[in-house]
């Protein structure tokens, strides 16, 4: 009978192990796709929120994956922040400080040591770095921001037209790249969506997807900035001639910049589309004389339905990759990224575009789907960057993080019940000034709570902000004797982030 007992309990034992052992094993060198769109706002994204539009397949990911609730970037701005992907540092470090700088390609990225670690690697869709691609085994990118309508594509050097929609396109050519690569190998695929950059052009069979919809306006849409001077003497308000009704709403009037052709790409077809959707708009818009604040709410809904109706074609997209994923057996053994290179206002504070260190722009959307063996689902709350990407895939990879790389891996936060030991703070850099869109130089910190900010150049203000109580940003708290405390120690932690980051630029 004792005999019995402890046979069993030795066998109960080694089910015991076998079974945690099978729940732990986790995939060694997982394919990673990363998908990221172009200016793309957590606001439309339902998985964070569907008050503004629905984006089931982009959603798929955080339904069966995890949803980061505190995503930001380091500068937000395009080159910038694909220069901080590849490299996992902020700005100062890889010299990618703003747009018109080409990118210093001898340096180390996640993808050159992928590759050597015998990864494929691919880039396909919007680059923007000036210098060609280094550390791919394939690339096909876009010149500089790309075209939606039948657009020229770079594939390794070599220039091809081709017909159809950008979003659309993109997707195609990562779907061959995915079917013919070498399946004897982990892959590592970047796909950049040029949409729905600027200035939001839809594919012509989605154009009447939001023709209806009346979006419901921010509540500080109407903000007169008091109390933020780089605020007031910014220039990308929807309430200004910043955002033109030729160039940027599509109406067939002279705007500010002449009478701009958004249809000289187009083939016949996508051109009677157009037309059939845009003519109408013009005469309705002719007839109705709106002027103050009827005619700024006029120019919000009209830019919320380009915008949206770009976003259709990514969802629509997403969904074709996942299927394909699906499919092919790959779900399982492949960590999957969308997120976008920055956030963008969708009319808060009066504004689109982005660049900003308020909220709308410092962060941006992050939804993983975790290879199996992985056990976090759902929200995740703690604070990440960008710089943190290029050290989580190298990590998940098995490949040594370099010393220089400035983020830190989210491997950690990838299974549930882990006591992970986090950041309490983040650090902001923008520099792209004077530029376009007027926003001041400035640098920041923000923790969970609080958010303290210090334009300069041509400037010298400090703003303050107590996201708990003031959300929207719109009180800026900055010398306030109540916080005079919780001011000192955001000083002193900035100073702390500058030091860390070796950043004494100014
Ligand atoms: C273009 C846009 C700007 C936008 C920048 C940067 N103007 O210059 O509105 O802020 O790109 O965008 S446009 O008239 O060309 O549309 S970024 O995403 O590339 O950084
Ligand atoms: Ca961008």
């Amino acid at each position: 009978m004792n005999l019995l007992k402890t046979l069993f309990f030795a066998a109960s034992v080694l089910l015991f192990i076998t079974s945690c052992q099978k729940q732990k094993k986790v995939i060694e060198r997982p394919n990673i796709l990363y998908i990221m769109s172009d200016d793309h706002s957590y606001q439309t994204i339902s998985a964070y929120s569907d008050k503004l539009m629905k984006t089931p397949n982009i959603d798929r990911i955080a339904d069966q994956g995890i949803l980061f609730e505190n995503s930001f970037v380091g500068n937000s701005i395009c080159a910038p922040s694909r220069a901080t992907l590849l490299t996992g540092k902020h700005t100062h470090k890889n010299g990618q400080i703003d747009n018109s700088v080409t990118f210093d390609s001898g340096q180390v990225t996640f993808p050159r040591l992928l590759k050597a670690a015998g990864y494929q690697t691919a880039i396909i869709g919007k680059w923007h770095l000036r210098s060609n691609p280094t550390g791919f085994d394939y690339w096909n990118i876009v010149p500089g921001q790309g075209q939606y309508y039948n657009p020229d594509f770079i594939e390794m050097g070599k220039k091809t037209r081709h017909e159809g929609y950008v979003t659309d396109i993109t997707t195609d050519i990562a779907l061959k790249w995915l079917d013919g690569r070498d399946k004897n190998k982990p892959f590592c695929l970047l796909l950049h969506n040029k949409a729905p950059h600027r200035t939001w052009e839809p594919d012509t069979l989605y154009l009447d997807e939001f023709k209806d919809k009346v979006f419901p306006v921010p509540e500080n849409f109407f903000d007169t900035y008091e109390g933020r001077q780089a605020a007031a003497e910014q220039k990308l308000s929807i309430r200004k001639k910043d955002m033109d009704i030729n160039y940027d709403l599509k109406l067939n009037v002279k705007g500010r910049f002449g009478e701009v052709d958004h249809t000289k790409r187009m083939n016949e077809k996508q051109r009677e589309r157009w037309n059939r959707h845009y003519l109408p708009i013009t005469k309705d818009f002719l007839e109705k004389h709106y002027t103050g604040d009827a005619l700024d709410l006029w120019k919000y809904q009209r830019y919320m339905r380009d915008y949206c109706a770009c976003i259709r074609s990514v969802d629509k997209n997403v969904g074709r990759v996942l299927d394909y994923l699906d499919k092919n057996g790959l779900t399982d053994n492949t960590l999957i990224v969308y997120t976008s290179d920055q956030g963008f206002y969708m009319g808060e504070h009066g504004w689109f575009d982005k660049r900003f260190m308020y909220e709308e722009s410092f962060r941006t959307p992050l939804l993983m789907r975790l290879p199996k063996g992985y056990t976090r689902r759902g929200k995740v709350n703690e604070l990440v960057q960008n710089i943190d990407y290029a050290p989580t895939f190298l990590d998940i990879a098995g490949v040594e993080i370099p010393k220089e790389m400035q983020g830190v891996s989210l491997k950690p936060l990838f299974n549930k019940n882990e006591n992970v030991k986090w950041r309490d703070a983040l650090y902001y850099h923008y520099y792209e000034f004077p530029n376009e869109h007027a926003v001041k130089r400035h640098y920041g910190i923000r923790t969970d709570r609080y958010k303290l900010i210090h334009f300069y150049y041509d400037i010298d203000v400090w703003e303050m902000y107590d996201l708990k109580k003031d959300p929207h940003e719109m009180n800026n708290i900055f010398g306030n004797t109540e916080y005079a405390a919780v001011q000192k120690k955001l000083e002193k932690r900035l100073q702390e982030l500058r030091d860390y980051y070796q950043d004494d630029t100014e």
